[in-house]
């Protein structure tokens, strides 16, 4: 049992015992086969620790722990006020322990410590919480049909959700999918991403410390194809969550045909950001920064293609080269002064690099950056930030998901010209409008197809908000009320208090 425990010290001077076992009926058990994933600093490439990785038949144990728990009185019966109470503990006990979890995550992922503070943190507390108070506040409807009859809906958990995540916020994430899947008293299975193991083992461990009791929550990790295909595939599952690519979500979605089980999707995003003439040009500018460079641009509402109206591109493109060099501050997550640390893993460096070469050739133009940004010992996955201009809207670079710090900027002449462009992708996740004209800003955001648009900002995230893809970026909301429907399903009872057929 002690070894799926190891004693870390991170870089920052946390001390602490790191889970690294999978998380079963509230206990840290060993993979059947042994097998592990290591974790590596993306600064230093240095392994942080090696946790147990699920194979099928441990996501069939962790299945059953959740079937059970379903069932079980201690959850069943548990009152709606209680669930919600143990949320509230949980939340509780990750903000007593902020800085640690915000370490971990910085270290795992390689985003600053600074944004796991201000960021992942705040957002894994406050969605705890949120669907904590939740809980017992989730009614369903009384409705006469008739002087003798009525019908009541009842909202009821599915039973067993299999939640899938990835790695970009690896804390929040987990948040964002076991609070309103708890809150409605459903249990769950959820496979973390491989690439950031850590923080949701530590999490696991205060699940249990908060009282949840065994099997409502079980944690796994292990690869996509072996532990996350078998979750997808296991008949026991009654629904589906997962964030991650296009792809996969498209893989998650055929797995769950068969059974016409319903899922919960949010995937990837090319959005849009639109600086009309009239905007606040400082503030637009500042927005633009970080709508792409934020999270070394690992943010599925990335705002990677920017569209200026002619009139003031050239002056914005100046500031917005000026804004990258002066804030786009590349280096280590511990430095106070890094804006952008490591991109996650080698694969996400490469893919990253090889989409700057991709644009290279195709003929647009480097503003900013355009390569690696070389450390001293040559370690660590950096990428410079960097901006294309000259883009056309065939190039990859325009169409794809970069999934980094890499911007597109291109000028427009009219309102309906940066609609269409806006429009001209299969994704439709976020899409940031910056005018001072009120018609034109509402106008342009009920033209757009996402399902989040930015008014004067990016990225603004919050756990009060659904969230959610239009097109090829998703399927049902996340967050909000909707998070809440997204987790249970109506049952219709019909009452004849009469004796008439
Ligand atoms: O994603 P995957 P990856 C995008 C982004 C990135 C690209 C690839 O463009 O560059 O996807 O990243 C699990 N059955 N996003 O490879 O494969 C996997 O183990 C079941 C956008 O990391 O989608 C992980 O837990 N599960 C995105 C999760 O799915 C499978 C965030 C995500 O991995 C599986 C991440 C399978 N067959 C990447 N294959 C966003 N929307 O925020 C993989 N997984």
């Amino acid at each position: 049992m002690s070894d799926l425990f190891v004693d870390i010290v991170t870089p920052n001077g946390h001390s602490y015992e790191q889970p690294t076992g999978l998380f079963i009926n509230n206990e840290f058990v060993k993979g059947s086969k042994g097998e592990t994933i290591s974790s590596l600093d993306p600064a230093t490439e240095i392994e942080i620790a090696a946790v147990q990785a699920a194979r099928a038949e441990d996501v069939d144990r962790a299945v059953r722990a959740a079937r059970t728990a379903f069932k079980a009185s201690s959850w069943k019966k548990l009152s709606a006020t209680e669930r919600g109470r143990l949320l509230v503990r949980l939340s509780e006990l990750i903000e007593q322990n902020k800085e640690l979890f915000a370490s971990i995550d910085a270290w795992d992922n390689g985003k600053t410590y600074d944004l796991a503070m201000e960021d992942d943190l705040p957002d894994a507390i406050g969605t705890f919480r949120y669907f904590g108070g939740w809980a017992d506040k989730n009614f369903g409807q009384t409705i006469e049909t008739s002087p003798e009859k009525f019908a009541y809906t009842l909202r009821q958990p599915y039973g067993v959700i299999g939640q899938i995540i990835p790695w970009n916020f690896p804390l929040a994430m987990a948040a964002w999918k076991l609070g309103p899947a708890l809150a409605c008293g459903n249990t769950v299975v959820i496979k973390a991403a491989e690439q950031t193991p850590l923080s949701i083992l530590l999490l696991a461990k205060l699940i249990k410390e908060a009282g949840f009791p065994p099997g409502v929550v079980n944690i796994i990790n292990g690869y996509g194809r072996e532990a996350g295909a078998a979750l997808t595939q296991h008949p026991l599952v009654d629904k589906l969550a997962f964030t991650g690519s296009t792809v996969t979500g498209a893989q998650i979605m055929k797995s769950a045909a068969p059974a016409l089980k319903e899922v919960l999707l949010e995937t990837g995003g090319k959005s849009p950001l639109i600086v009309f003439s009239d905007a606040d040009l400082e503030q637009a500018v500042k927005w633009s920064h970080v709508g792409i460079m934020a999270n070394q641009g690992q943010i599925c509402t990335a705002t990677s293609r920017i569209f200026v109206q002619r009139s003031i591109y050239d002056k914005f493109l100046a500031l917005f080269k000026e804004r990258v060099r002066t804030a786009s501050i590349v280096g280590n997550q511990w430095e106070p002064t890094t804006f952008q640390g490591p991109q996650v893993t080698r694969a996400q460096y490469d893919r990253v690099l090889h989409y700057i070469n991709l644009g290279k050739s195709e003929g647009a133009t480097i503003e900013t950056g355009g390569q690696a940004h070389p450390t001293a010992d040559g370690k660590g996955f950096f990428v410079e930030p960097t901006t294309f201009t000259n883009v056309k809207p065939t190039m990859q670079i325009y169409r794809d998901e970069i999934f980094g710090p890499v911007g597109c900027i291109l000028p427009f002449e009219e309102e309906e010209d940066a609609i269409e462009y806006a429009n001209d992708t299969l994704y439709g996740l976020g899409a940031a409008v910056f005018t001072t004209n009120l018609r034109r800003g509402h106008r342009v955001a009920a033209e757009i197809e996402a399902g989040t648009v930015w008014l004067n900002s990016s990225q603004d995230s919050d756990h009060r908000i659904p969230f959610g893809g239009f097109k090829s970026s998703g399927v049902g909301r996340e967050l909000g009320h909707a998070g809440l429907e997204a987790y249970t399903q109506i049952k219709a009872v019909h009452v004849n208090m009469g004796n008439d057929l």
